[in-house]
């Protein structure tokens, strides 16, 4: 497999580096005595406030030692690009997706290695990637639906220290409707050389737990993660067998290659009328002659299943992505499930501030480990709701569409609302003016601490 021994031998801090810092660091803080913690700690502070921000009390002599904190290798610099050559410096790197991209896993180890500071945790690096059409939207809530999309995807990586990029540019003039992302995605792997993984996530899908993390330590052996089953892949031969909408990949040279096979069967080839035909006669419970990214991606599984399969990973664990119609039933059991784990759990019910949330959804996790169909769907895909063009299909009312996603929103943002202190009471209400405080209980005085 060529990527993880790219990430895992060549990225590793610990093969590369023997400067004890980056080591520490990679391995997260629990490696670290409190002497790097405290020095962390002092150089974001210093970083970030301005000389004129007086909060009452030193955090830091500004003079006293920031060249310290420059050279200790920790944190990352945001600042510093030097002259070395890489590959942004070759004139023949293009970002289009018609110029395939050779040597990348080269490529993007030399640049890692003139840019150390982001060795530190570069192989969990994660960029989510996002987005919609150019215009305006059709449906007249359209554009607000695709905003509370899109706020609950800031959410979701401010919690958990992504980056994201939101796209609403066909990147090739051809690529558009689903299509679309895999420009995207490419240009997306060449802009962050620093990340080890792309993640695209569709414009209607909605993170419906805020606390879960990918597991990437099940996918290090993977280059690419989708939501699918392989007997339908390979017994069934259904172009649902798999979701493209939600997907990670890889940034490696795998996945260039993938990319380029991938689009070539899309709008941007001359065999793209042919591409649909073929995809027709493959699957048939295909209804709609257009080849689709979907049943293109299927495709190169099934027919190709030596070079691909052992590649992707198929999660089937846990709501990767799901559908909604599948799973917005269950929200107001699940958030009582929640509750009732809570009531018993005062650690659960401590107050604190959104970015030390990590250690709370990790240990919740250890409580939920027994936890059936009743725990959060990880994401919810409002997969044939088309939000946008208001074109949803005709299996479900418009309005039952809005209506659930409304549901699904306040779901959401309920579990983000609470770090600001409140919440909405009812999830299918949509004033502000039900919003409510949330009540916290604090240890009674013979309790002791937390
Ligand atoms: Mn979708």
């Amino acid at each position: 497999m060529v990527s993880p021994k790219l990430s895992h031998s060549q990225f590793s801090p610990m093969a590369k580096l023997r400067n004890l810092s980056f080591w520490c660091f990679s391995d997260g803080l629990l490696n670290c005595g409190g002497v790097f913690l405290a020095i962390l700690l002092v150089c974001s502070f210093w970083s970030f406030l301005t000389p004129t921000l007086n909060l009452g009390f030193s955090i830091t002599e500004p003079s006293s030692n920031p060249v310290e904190c420059k050279e200790s290798g920790i944190g990352v610099n945001l600042n510093s690009d030097p002259e070395d050559h890489t590959f942004y410096d070759d004139p023949e790197m293009s970002y289009s997706i018609e110029k395939p991209v050779k040597d990348w896993d080269e490529k993007r180890r030399e640049w890692l290695k003139h840019h150390p500071w982001f060795a530190a945790g570069a192989s969990e690096r994660i960029v989510l990637v996002t987005g919609s059409q150019p215009k305006p939207c059709k449906n007249p809530i359209g554009d607000h639906l695709l905003l509370r999309f899109f706020k609950n995807k800031v959410d979701y990586c401010r919690i958990h220290g992504y980056d994201i990029f939101y796209n609403n540019l066909l990147l090739h003039p051809k690529m558009d409707s689903y299509w679309a992302k895999l420009p995207v995605v490419k240009a997306a792997m060449l802009a962050h050389p620093e990340a080890e993984w792309i993640w695209w996530v569709d414009s209607d899908a909605l993170f419906t737990d805020m606390e879960f993390k990918l597991p990437l330590e099940r996918y290090k052996d993977h280059n690419l993660v989708v939501h699918g089953w392989p007997n339908l892949i390979y017994k069934s031969k259904s172009w649902t067998s798999l979701n493209a909408g939600v997907f990670l990949i890889r940034n490696c040279q795998w996945s260039m290659d993938l990319i380029k096979t991938w689009s070539n069967m899309g709008p941007m080839s001359k065999d793209y009328k042919k591409w649909g035909q073929i995809q027709r006669s493959t699957f048939k419970d295909k209804l709609f002659p257009d080849s689709d990214d979907q049943s293109a991606l299927v495709y190169l599984l099934y027919k190709e299943k030596e070079k691909y399969y052992g590649h992707v990973y198929l999660e089937a664990e846990f709501y990767f992505q799901g559908y909604w119609v599948e799973i917005v039933g269950g929200y107001e059991n699940t958030t009582e499930r929640y509750l009732e784990i809570e009531r018993g759990v005062r650690k659960l019910r401590r107050r604190h501030a959104e970015k030390v949330s990590e250690q709370y959804g990790a240990f919740r996790e250890e409580l939920l480990k027994e936890a059936g169909s009743w725990r959060r769907p990880f994401i919810t895909h409002f997969t044939g709701c088309q939000p946008c063009s208001g074109d949803h299909n005709q299996m479900y009312s418009g309005e039952s569409c809005w209506n659930v996603m409304l549901k699904a929103f306040n779901f959401a943002d309920n579990q983000v609302l609470r770090k600001y202190g409140f919440l909405h009471p009812d999830l299918q209400d949509s004033s502000t003016l039900g919003l409510t405080e949330v009540p916290f209980d604090y240890p009674a005085a013979d309790e002791g601490p937390w």
